[in-house]
């Protein structure tokens, strides 16, 4: 399997840190969906990574899509349950912290792609009223005393918001945003120290 993806994308990081629980094999094609000669248009008709290619030249996306489908490749580390409402509930997490990374994509977008004459500072602050309601809800419904997002066990929960809080790290070091948000700061911590954040880190990244 070849991903394309780009290293400061959050969703990429999403699939890759979910290739690397799962310890699937794939190779990462790095592509700049920005460049006018990117092939991505051949693979993914919306012109975005995280693109799957796979063996048989298939191509998935979106990173929702890829991710439940690594799920079902190996039995190593079940991130989504089988079914019903605990299925359900994992997949609402990731909803929202794949909201919050769209929110603070779209403002760095804005801010890197458009000339600041032409920035708009309402769209810019309705993004940013987002990234503060998805942090307030997803620390209000951490339940209480349990390790992870859903109870005892790492699920695809876990690893999308902690994707999130570190595209948050990454672009918006200014926002303190673990004062109000102690459960989700002790979560990134447990994260942080797993291989699958480790090797997938954007820290030694020149920004881009
Ligand atoms: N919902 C998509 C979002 C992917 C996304 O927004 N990717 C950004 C990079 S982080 C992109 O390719 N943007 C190019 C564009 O919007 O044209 C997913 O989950 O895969």
């Amino acid at each position: 399997m070849k991903l394309l993806g780009s290293l400061t994308c959050p969703f990429v990081r999403k699939v890759r840190v979910v290739m690397a629980e799962k310890k699937l094999d794939y190779e990462l094609v790095l592509e700049d969906v920005w460049a006018h000669d990117s092939i991505i248009q051949q693979y993914n008709p919306l012109g975005k990574v995280p693109c799957l290619i796979m063996d048989d030249y298939g191509s998935l996306f979106d990173s929702r899509v890829i991710v439940e489908y690594l799920d079902t490749l190996s039995p190593v580390s079940r991130l989504l349950p089988q079914s019903g409402r605990e299925r359900a509930t994992t997949k609402s997490w990731e909803a929202v912290a794949d909201g919050l990374m769209d929110a603070a994509e779209s403002i760095h977008t804005e801010k890197t792609q458009r000339p600041i004459a032409r920035q708009c500072p309402d769209w810019i602050s309705r993004q940013q009223s987002k990234i503060l309601s998805a942090l307030k809800h997803m620390e209000a419904e951490f339940p209480p005393n349990q390790p992870y997002c859903t109870g005892i066990n790492l699920s695809l929960a876990d690893l999308a918001v902690g994707c999130a809080l570190s595209y948050l790290d990454l672009r918006f070091p200014e926002l303190s945003w673990r004062d109000e948000c102690e459960k989700l700061a002790q979560l990134l911590i447990k994260l942080e120290s797993r291989p699958s954040f480790q090797a997938t880190t954007h820290s030694e990244l020149t920004l881009s």
